[in-house]
């Protein structure tokens, strides 16, 4: 294997050396893709989001004009900056603009705070963070400043809107040129294809998420392989409503791969439907993506306002969280659109349901693997193969799918053998090669999609003085799958209640999707045989408790 550059773990020279044999690693960074767009077509429209309508040529140019600007104010190729922006035209802007430079972006969610955010920063030794002036009432600006007073090598604080000093104004630096001549500039500075293009966060189960660092070469095949999958082409309109740093809207193939056929995408900061129904009519919307708890939302809301404003929807792709089999069977019938499951993750692998599979795999299965490349292995508690159609966890390895987290040998160590990324969830792969996703051996709860470690949750909770044990399990949820419930076992004489946690947590500065939804006190909490606390039992006695009394 090569040294790691910039933090990557590399993938063995022998695995590289096919993929690129293969034509599925092409040596070129991501920005080229959209570049080559641009020249097909440059006066397409390649981005809309509120009123704001560009051009690919407008983009293009606003993106190498923005990265000739980031880097004459200090910003160099290979620095990282922590991007916290909502789904607007900024968030694709500077996002193109980073990768054509060389600089790396950290894809953080509007959702994290001050918790979530200065481990981010220390982390990846941002040198600037990227956010909104404010989001409805919350002040990023002064988040991004709280932020920077912890982390030293924090440089700059870009904002878009209201700008107070010493912020600088991110919507000037990625506004249009007046000479429009940055292209061959920038084109001398393309980055290396093997060192990353972004950071993702992982969903992971550890006390704070992991970074992953992806490639250009391999983030540009996750998208072309997608996009090929998606069917997308240049009629595509992609709406955008899922957060955009996630992967799923970001690279699944979501607006990077809308970008590279010369589609369109729109931009819309929620999946709220009135909006989001209105703006699939304007736009002609032709492909969206959403977690099952969006889907449900859009079926019920179609149902009161009719189907026409959804006449434009081809596609529908939906995951991030098991889709009830009820509820995909539902789709096409009530909005019209074919449904692709996707079972993702940011760590790589992606498996999607083909546009013309059988009803039968649309409906009850997560798809299977986007590419010849990925490999898969579904394996007992032993790392022993199952036969298909035995459940077992989900091993996978593949030329999009990194070989280690960034900056964590150790953890590196269990969740990655033989450079098999193990990623918890238990499959059954059925004898035509489609998964069923059956559950998960990971400690983490999945609230419709948004990822909440467990542990990270209950090292804040220790912090409580009241606190003698915790543990944070998942209850079942009709809408979002499920929720987060925190049992907890008290300090003698102590007392909590659901409001006071909540209320230190947001104190301490967590994510508001985080904090827990229900809190149960127990004089004990249950032990396994090994002292564990037995997690099993807490999340059948809150699905107990929870259940309709018959
Ligand atoms: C069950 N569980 C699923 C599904 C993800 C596309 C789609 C999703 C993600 C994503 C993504 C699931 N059914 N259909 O990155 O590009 C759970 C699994 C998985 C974890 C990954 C993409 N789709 N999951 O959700 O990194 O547990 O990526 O391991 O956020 O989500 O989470 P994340």
């Amino acid at each position: 294997t090569e040294p790691t550059r910039n933090g990557v773990v590399p993938w063995p020279l022998e695995d590289a050396a096919r993929y690129r044999e293969r034509g599925w690693w092409r040596d070129r960074p991501l920005g080229e893709y959209v570049l080559d767009a641009a020249d097909r077509n440059p006066d397409k429209t390649a981005l809309v989001s509120g009123p704001l309508r560009l051009t690919y040529r407008e983009l293009v140019e606003r993106a190498d004009a923005a990265a000739e600007r980031i880097l004459a104010l200090g910003l160099k190729p290979d620095d990282r900056v922590l991007v916290q922006l909502p789904n607007d035209w900024q968030f694709v802007v500077f996002a193109l603009a980073c990768f054509r430079s060389g600089v790396i972006p950290v894809m953080a969610l509007p959702a994290h705070r001050h918790h979530e955010l200065t481990y981010l920063a220390e982390l990846a030794e941002v040198v600037a963070i990227a956010v909104p002036d404010r989001i409805k009432d919350f002040d990023h600006q002064a988040l991004a400043e709280k932020v920077a007073a912890t982390a030293p090598v924090v440089r700059w604080i870009l904002t878009t809107g209201e700008t107070r000093a010493p912020a600088i104004s991110l919507d000037d630096l990625l506004a249009a040129p007046e000479n429009p001549g940055a292209r061959e500039r920038i084109d001398a500075l393309a980055p290396h294809p093997d060192s990353p293009a972004c950071f993702l966060l992982s969903g992971g189960t550890t006390g704070l998420p992991k970074l992953i660092t992806r490639t250009h070469n391999d983030y540009a095949y996750n998208v072309v392989a997608t996009a090929v999958v998606s069917g997308l082409t240049s009629d595509t309109v992609y709406l955008g409503t899922l957060p955009a740093s996630h992967n799923f809207p970001l690279a699944c193939p979501g607006v990077l791969g809308t970008l590279f056929v010369g589609g369109t995408a729109v931009m819309l900061p929620s999946p709220e439907p009135v909006r989001g129904f209105a703006t699939i009519a304007k736009e002609k919307v032709t492909i969206a993506s959403a977690v099952p708890a969006v889907a449900q939302r859009w079926i019920d809301h179609r149902r009161e306002v009719g189907a026409e404003s959804l006449a434009s929807l081809q596609v529908l792709q939906v995951g991030g969280s098991r889709m009830p089999d009820e509820l995909a069977a539902r789709v096409r019938p009530e909005l019209g659109a074919t449904l692709q499951q996707v079972f993702g993750m940011a760590e790589g692998l992606i498996n999607m349901t083909r546009l013309d599979d059988p009803d039968d795999v649309i409906v009850s299965t997560q798809g299977r693997p986007v590419s010849d490349g990925d490999e898969i292995r579904v394996v007992d508690a032993d790392g022993k193969d199952v036969p298909d159609g035995t459940p077992g966890l989900i091993l996978t390895r593949g030329p999009y799918t990194p070989r280690g987290y960034y900056r964590a040998p150790e953890h590196n160590e269990r969740a990655f053998v033989d450079g098999w990324y193990g990623s918890g969830d238990v499959v059954v792969r059925r004898s035509d090669g489609n998964l069923v996703v059956h559950g998960r051996e990971k400690d983490l709860v999945n609230r419709g999609g948004e990822k909440i470690s467990a542990e990270e949750v209950e090292n804040i909770v220790y912090r409580l003085e009241s606190v003698e044990l915790a543990a944070a399990v998942g209850m079942p949820d009709p809408v979002l799958g499920e929720r987060l419930c925190l049992y907890v076992e008290l300090r003698p004489g102590a007392d909590l209640d659901l409001e006071t946690v909540r209320a230190f947590m947001t104190e301490e500065g967590v994510a508001a999707f985080k904090l827990p939804e229900r809190l149960e006190v127990l004089d004990t909490l249950p032990l396994t045989k090994v002292g564990k606390i037995d997690k099993k039992l807490l999340r059948e006695d809150v699905a107990g408790k929870l259940a309709p009394a018959v």
